[in-house]
């Protein structure tokens, strides 16, 4: 029969967290396959999933692997992804296919949050969700990111949205299709990269518990879209505005030059910023995700600690 249990491989450790009601935080695979040049992501990778098991939290990482998909990885699945080549990119749209070819593929945060949702896990953590790229207006590049946002009741932990999109068009877009916004111990939207974007985030959380509260009552009123955490990178590790703007004007430039579309522009970009800018990049990149998924952590905690 071709029913949604003959798809899915819960990893046991996961499996059995999510039986007892014990705390699980959902990781994605793109920013690994096709955000991070190898062996920096595969030491991501390791790194974000030791950090959120020290804070008491089951790491999930979501992937497709031989047309079947796999909530939580083991080291090997972990290094295939990270250096196997031949590792599709899957969105949301890409799942059904990817499974029926049976395919090897990343998720992407809209991919990642569906099948996340569908195993019962309600909370996220990524490096920075794809939004409304620049000139959007007549390329139309818009990331499915937003859509699945809307429908999916779930916490999702980013920095943001990334510096190479078009900011405020993507928090229109965001109060467009309903997601809750909120920034956490601030009220400047951060921009990835850098802590400050100069736009404002609508909400503002202190701690974890009150995103804990936010996101229960959010249920509880039959809300079906996301409430997006947005954690600004920490100082040490930001990159100022002035600098990477001028590395990401560069790339964008050479992106339109050679004419990429689709969704091979989001790795390009993010390939030519660390070349751009000898390796920073990468480096506040990874500092930024990991930040994420600690307080992502954190929050499941609060959240597995409350009434049901
Ligand atoms: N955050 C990162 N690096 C990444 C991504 C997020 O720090 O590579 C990925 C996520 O998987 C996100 C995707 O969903 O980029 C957006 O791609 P697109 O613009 O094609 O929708
Ligand atoms: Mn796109």
């Amino acid at each position: 029969m071709n029913s949604l249990k003959n798809h899915l491989s819960i990893n046991p450790e996961v499996e059995n967290a999510l039986s007892k009601k014990q705390p699980v935080l959902a990781l994605e695979s793109t920013i690994i396959a096709h955000g991070m040049p190898y062996p920096e992501n595969i030491e991501f990778a390791q790194q974000a999933e030791t950090l959120v098991r020290k804070h008491g939290v089951t790491p999930a990482t979501i992937a497709i692997i031989n047309g079947k998909i796999h909530i939580g990885l083991d080291s090997e699945q972990l290094e295939k992804l990270a250096n196997g080549g031949n590792v599709e990119k899957v969105a949301v749209r890409d799942i059904a296919f990817a499974i029926a070819q049976k395919l090897t593929g990343a998720t992407t945060v809209s991919a990642t949050i569906h099948l996340a949702h569908l195993a019962g896990i309600d909370v996220f953590a990524t490096g920075g969700i794809g939004g409304v790229h620049r000139n959007a207006e007549t390329t139309f590049d818009i990331s499915q990111d937003l859509i699945e946002l809307s429908r999916t009741a779930m916490i999702v932990v980013s920095a943001g949205v990334k510096a190479i999109l078009d900011i405020p068009k993507t928090l229109e877009s965001l109060e467009a299709n309903a997601v809750s916004v909120v920034g956490y111990q601030t009220n400047e939207f951060p921009a990835f990269y850098s802590r400050a974007s100069g736009y404002k985030t609508v909400h503002r959380c202190n701690s974890p518990a009150e995103i804990a509260e936010l996101f229960k009552t959010h249920k509880a009123l039959g809300l079906q879209s996301a409430v997006l955490i947005t954690n600004p990178v920490p100082k040490s590790n930001e990159i100022p505005k002035n600098v990477i703007d001028k590395y990401i004007d560069v790339a964008l430039a050479e992106c339109s030059e050679k004419r990429i579309v689709g969704k091979t522009v989001t790795p390009f970009l993010l390939k030519k910023i660390v070349e751009l800018s000898n390796g920073e990049s990468l480096k506040t990149n990874i500092a930024l995700a990991l930040n994420n998924a600690k307080l992502g952590a954190q929050i499941t905690i609060k959240l597995s600690e409350m009434e049901p």
